[in-house]
């Protein structure tokens, strides 16, 4: 299990998209109908992002999303909740720093499941690696960011140019991250961009996604 979930990490990572549901920048939309459109624009990891919501509701939004990305075959991930990524079977979950440790994650969720954490700078991505339990980490925030107001001031550029030397496991810039920066966060390494109100906020998702999407991609096969 272990090898077949760092092959499809890999693969996903590697010129994809990843986007983050938050309902409160989804134009009344709500996240199923904005992850859908999404997955159609190309999105390659969906991860499902929820603070306040119950956990019956989170429940039944996570298992329709999750429906979704099998049928378009993208990585689905649940951010936080453990109990939850395990209820609906979802590929991952993703923790921060503050959250459960990732020895515990891992030895809870067994090694068929993906792990992600978020890093803020290149010790903690040391040590990520070092720990040697996570699948990729999230490099950031990048940019300032009015997504998450309970996380650390930006960490500019230098820590993405930072995991494009050093970081030797797939990881994804985050952060601030729009169409018109991204081009910033590629040239320095980044192959996998995760966004939230780039993505959740645009009038059309399909289109933001797949340009976004084509950008990433041509910096890839740049090298
Ligand atoms: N983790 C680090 S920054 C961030 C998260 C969840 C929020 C990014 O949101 P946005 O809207 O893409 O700046
Ligand atoms: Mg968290």
């Amino acid at each position: 299990a272990g090898w077949l979930r760092r092959v499809r990490v890999a693969r996903a990572f590697d010129g994809g998209v990843y986007a983050i549901t938050a309902e409160e920048y989804s134009r009344g939309r709500g996240n199923l109908r904005v992850m859908r459109e999404a997955l159609e624009g190309g999105a390659r990891i969906v991860q499902y992002r929820e603070k306040e919501k119950s956990y019956r509701a989170m429940y039944e939004e996570a298992r329709a999303i999750r429906e979704l990305c099998r049928e378009y075959g993208a990585l689905f991930v649940v951010n936080d909740h453990v109990e939850l990524a395990l209820m609906v079977e979802a590929d991952g979950v993703h923790v921060g720093q503050d959250d459960w440790p990732v020895e515990e994650v891992r030895r809870v969720v067994g090694p068929g499941m993906v792990v992600g954490l978020s890093t803020h700078g290149p010790a903690q991505a040391q040590e990520a690696v070092e720990r040697g339990v996570v699948d990729y980490i999230g490099v950031g925030p990048v940019f300032p960011t009015s997504t998450k107001k309970d996380v650390c001031a930006p960490v500019g550029l230098e820590y993405v140019a930072y995991a494009s030397r050093e970081v030797r496991i797939p990881w994804v810039a985050i952060g601030g991250i729009k169409e018109h920066n991204l081009d910033a966060v590629c040239e320095l390494g980044a192959r996998c961009v995760a966004m939230v109100t780039e993505i959740v906020g645009a009038e059309d998702v399909r289109g933001k996604v797949r340009r976004v999407r084509e950008r990433v991609e041509g910096w890839r096969e740049r090298g």
